[in-house]
């Protein structure tokens, strides 16, 4: 009786929903690196707003989830600057929401365990979260916006398998980072690809190196106008009111004198990436795109960092029939831990917070596959749900459907920053996980991944700096040849091969 009353209500409401566009027509797009939920925005519940699934503190971890009456450590709120970097391959995340004892309940218990395997002193590091004042950017645009308290990351692993997730809905069977599928380009379509096809535009704004190629798509020689300096273009384009559809926007990840990182990325000082998002909101605020735009922020991973909330295990569909490898051969049926995601739009009620979506499935959650899930319904793109993943993710058109008008009270401006961090970026040191594989892409650009000795022993040499030159100038070279073919007449789906530098072959051989 009462299915068939709904269908009777939904054909009514039906053909207003559908004719009724959304008054978003630029989505930005800011994914930062490896931090948790409760570790940036947990103690918001206290300082700003206490509807906000945070903490209070009587969050406690045990120091051995094996042995009776452990010591605990419990959640506090004097995080700092960190380094170095805990935990959160798809091994450590297992033992970090599972605990050592074999079980199917995220008990969220094993994050001091964890931290504790790799040393002492971490496994405080991991109960730590910012004060409001800490990331002070962050406070003013939950206050002023919109934060979602349950997002989680797409897989209970680490960066790139949760980065490509954003933009294709799958990691396309990786839970970790497989470097020969890193440096061949993953293959599956992307919402990049989507937004074409609909004659939509799209631009990737980078800083170091744009990460989004290590999608094989976004290589192809019709793309390489998308790719831009942030520094050159971001906010030219801003002013210009040319931003496109979907801006991406991809962080500095190496930490250089003068030229600091801003992913926040453990050891990378926090107080740079809020600089960042300042820098953005800010430009985004004096354009002439202002009312019609949507900027996303949020998370690729939690970093290792606890989480108070349960990682959802229950219908999470498997993308595209791709199992991880052994010895897990995980089937992509569970989520990985909570990561913060702010929004702004002038659309958004002050002091939102949205917690889980309203389907499409009864057990579908807000997760990274929830940006292509809504880029598609927002722009109303013919094209299919690139995996199951994004068909069952929830969406959030709706964050910016409870005004009749744009808000005109945004703040111009947000706060000055203060670094967090006393000492220079060591720009010596040697390269984290993630820097090596950007240099391996680099080295893939570059035609240089065809030497023997590259490029795992050079990056392993390398100091930050160096790789830092290295991968900028692969980069530029990567995008100057691409022009260079197109205007040779090169075929719009080649990518270019560095091995010579003019000569293509054809992606799809
Ligand atoms: C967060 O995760 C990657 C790099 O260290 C992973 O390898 C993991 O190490 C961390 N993320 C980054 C960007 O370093
Ligand atoms: C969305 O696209 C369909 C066709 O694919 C069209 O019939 C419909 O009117 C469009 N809706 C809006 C709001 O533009
Ligand atoms: C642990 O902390 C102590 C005191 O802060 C410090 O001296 C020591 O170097 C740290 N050890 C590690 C492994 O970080
Ligand atoms: C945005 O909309 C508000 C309210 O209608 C208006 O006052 C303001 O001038 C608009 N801003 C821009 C940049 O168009």
């Amino acid at each position: 009786m009462e299915r068939s009353f709904s269908f009777i209500f939904l054909l009514f409401i039906l053909p207003f929903v559908v004719s009724q566009e959304s008054p978003i027509k630029t989505i930005v797009v800011l994914v930062m690196e490896n931090r948790s939920f409760d570790h940036m925005v947990g103690w918001m519940k206290q300082g700003i707003n206490p509807t906000i699934n945070g903490v209070t503190g009587n969050e406690c971890n045990p120091i051995s989830t094996k042995t009776p009456n452990p010591k605990s450590v419990c959640f506090t709120n004097d995080a700092q600057f960190v380094d170095p970097d805990p935990g959160h391959s798809f091994e450590a995340v297992e033992q970090q929401v599972f605990g050592s004892t074999p079980s199917s309940f995220p008990s969220m218990s094993g994050f001091v365990e964890q931290a504790f395997s790799i040393s002492p002193n971490m496994s405080e590091t991991v109960m730590k979260g910012f004060k409001p004042e800490a990331v002070p950017i962050y406070a003013s645009l939950v206050k002023e916006f919109a934060v979602f308290d349950r997002w989680f990351s797409s897989i209970p692993g680490p960066t790139q398998p949760n980065r490509l997730f954003v933009y294709s809905a799958t990691s396309h069977g990786s839970t970790s980072h497989v470097k020969k599928q890193l440096a061949q380009g993953y293959p599956q379509k992307t919402i990049f690809d989507s937004l074409h096809e609909n004659g939509k535009d799209f631009g990737v704004y980078f800083q170091n190196i744009p990460t989004t190629l290590f999608y094989r798509n976004l290589r192809k020689l019709k793309y390489v106008f998308k790719f831009h300096q942030f520094d050159l273009k971001f906010k030219k384009d801003a002013l210009n009111g040319k931003l496109p559809s979907l801006s991406v926007i991809e962080p500095r990840y190496f930490d250089l004198k003068g030229l600091p990182a801003n992913d926040d990325h453990p050891s990378h000082d926090v107080a740079n990436g809020q600089k960042l998002v300042k820098e953005v909101y800010e430009t985004l605020r004096a354009s002439p795109q202002w009312n019609e735009t949507l900027l996303v922020i949020t998370y690729d991973e939690h970093g290792g960092f606890y989480d108070h909330v349960k990682t959802p295990f229950v219908n999470v569909p498997n993308p595209d029939g791709n199992t991880g490898p052994a010895p897990s051969f995980f089937k992509f049926d569970r989520l990985g831990v909570r990561v913060p995601t702010i929004m702004v739009s002038p659309w958004i009620k002050k002091g939102t917070v949205i917690s889980g979506p309203k389907g499409p499935t009864p057990n579908s959650e807000f997760e990274h596959s929830s940006i292509p899930a809504t880029i598609k319904k927002i722009f109303n793109l013919s094209s299919n749900f690139l995996t199951h993943r994004d068909a069952w993710a929830g969406t959030f058109e709706d964050v910016v459907s409870h005004l009749t008008s744009p808000r005109t009270d945004c703040p111009e401006t947000l706060s000055d920053v203060v670094p967090l961090r006393t000492t220079e970026a060591k720009e010596d040191a040697a390269l984290s996980e993630f820097q090596s594989e950007v240099v391996q892409l680099a080295a893939v650009l570059n035609g240089d991944h065809f030497l023997s000795s590259f490029p795992d022993e050079m990056s392993k040499k390398m100091t930050v700096k160096e790789a830092h030159e290295y991968t900028k100038g692969a980069v530029s070279r990567f995008i100057r040849a691409s022009k260079e073919a197109l205007k040779l007449g090169a075929a719009e789906s080649a990518i270019v091969d560095m091995r010579s530098s003019l000569t293509t072959r054809s992606s799809n051989p």
